[in-house]
């Protein structure tokens, strides 16, 4: 009930969506002006400001502004904010069946296969909103940032090369786990601390998308950028349950529609930004990166470390014996034989 006032009243004029007033409502995102996550929230404002005839005034946060991204998850839950994006990554230790989106070599390689995957997939759509949704957040929507890459002071093109490779990482659980099967030492931390860490070799590698890694310059103090494709950057348009659910059922509905219409939005920006940020990269002559590309074989000997980590997240981590992964998996099967 405490939950329910205060994520109903998120914002002055907040109120129930039912009548004509004004609504005011804060989107929280965990990236930077010119990245994807912040202006997919200031393309989804202008779009409920539009449709809304000017009643629903959405104020899109930058990373940083509300804390870090834990504390973001937890405002939330509390309604202090109404709409977020988020990353799982984040959310693992809350939200055991999300660090599904940390198992590499998982989704097809193709991006644009991933993101019709995350689109449609039930056990994602349905299942893991389910879980979420035990937490008062509601997950409307999962897209793709892009495939991820690494980036590395030493060379990475085998298992070995992780060899106490110190490894920064988001705070899930399931992904130090996915690093400490290639003989990594992960060591989780906020991104707002990456480039310092990089650049004083606190950890010598990361993960991210390439926009991400091009805009936040960590190739400026890194030597190599490997293209493993390992995983995809998976984000959630997510909102309080409780505040949403407190919504007329018209705005509901026009939160839904936006929300599906963006997904087309994101996946255009995502390619775009990527492809521009590795121009960026490789043309960038006074920090250069060595782009390292793998052959299949090469992936191959990543794979197979990675997959005992599909077991490890079966018994030790689904709180369902793995019930949600067995759908996905039958979803990308058959997705990918189409
Ligand atoms: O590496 C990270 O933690 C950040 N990466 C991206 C692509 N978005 C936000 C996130 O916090």
């Amino acid at each position: 009930m405490v939950l329910a006032a205060c994520g109903g009243n998120g914002g002055d004029g907040g109120g129930s969506g039912s009548g004509g007033e004004t609504q005011n409502w804060k989107f929280v995102t965990e990236e930077v002006k010119g990245q994807v996550q912040y202006e997919y929230a200031e393309e989804f404002a202008k779009r409920m400001k539009e449709k809304s005839d000017g009643k629903v005034n959405i104020q899109v946060y930058e990373y940083g502004g509300l804390g870090t991204e834990s504390d973001q998850v937890e405002q939330l839950q509390n309604g202090a904010v109404q709409m977020a994006v988020m990353s799982p990554g984040f959310t693992g230790n809350m939200v055991k069946e999300g660090q599904i989106f940390a198992l590499h070599f998982l989704f097809p390689d193709s991006v644009k296969k991933t993101q019709e995957i995350l689109n449609t997939s039930e056990a994602l759509n349905t299942d893991l909103v389910e879980k979420y949704k035990e937490h008062n957040i509601t997950p409307l929507a999962f897209w793709t940032e892009g495939a991820m890459q690494w980036t590395s002071s030493k060379k990475i093109d085998s298992p070995d090369d992780f060899q106490n490779f110190k490894m920064r990482t988001q705070t899930s659980p399931l992904i130090l786990e996915s690093y400490k099967a290639y003989g990594a030492q992960p060591t989780p931390m906020s991104w707002s601390e990456l480039y310092t860490a990089l650049d004083r070799g606190t950890v010598q590698g990361q993960e991210n998308p390439i926009f991400f890694i091009g805009d936040a310059s960590f190739h400026e103090v890194q030597d190599y950028m490997t293209l493993s494709n390992h995983n995809n950057y998976v984000a959630m348009t997510t909102v309080n349950t409780d505040w949403f659910n407190g919504l007329s059922e018209d705005m509901q509905k026009m939160v839904k529609e936006t929300t599906k219409e963006m997904q087309d939005w994101v996946f255009k920006e995502q390619k775009k930004q990527n492809e521009e940020y590795l121009k960026v990269i490789k043309n960038d002559d006074e920090n250069p990166t060595e782009i390292v590309e793998l052959t299949e074989e090469q992936r191959q000997a990543f794979k197979e470390k990675a997959m005992p980590v599909r077991d490890f997240y079966r018994k030790e981590v689904s709180t369902v014996d793995g019930k949600i992964l067995d759908k996905l998996q039958k979803e990308i099967e058959k997705a990918t034989a189409e």
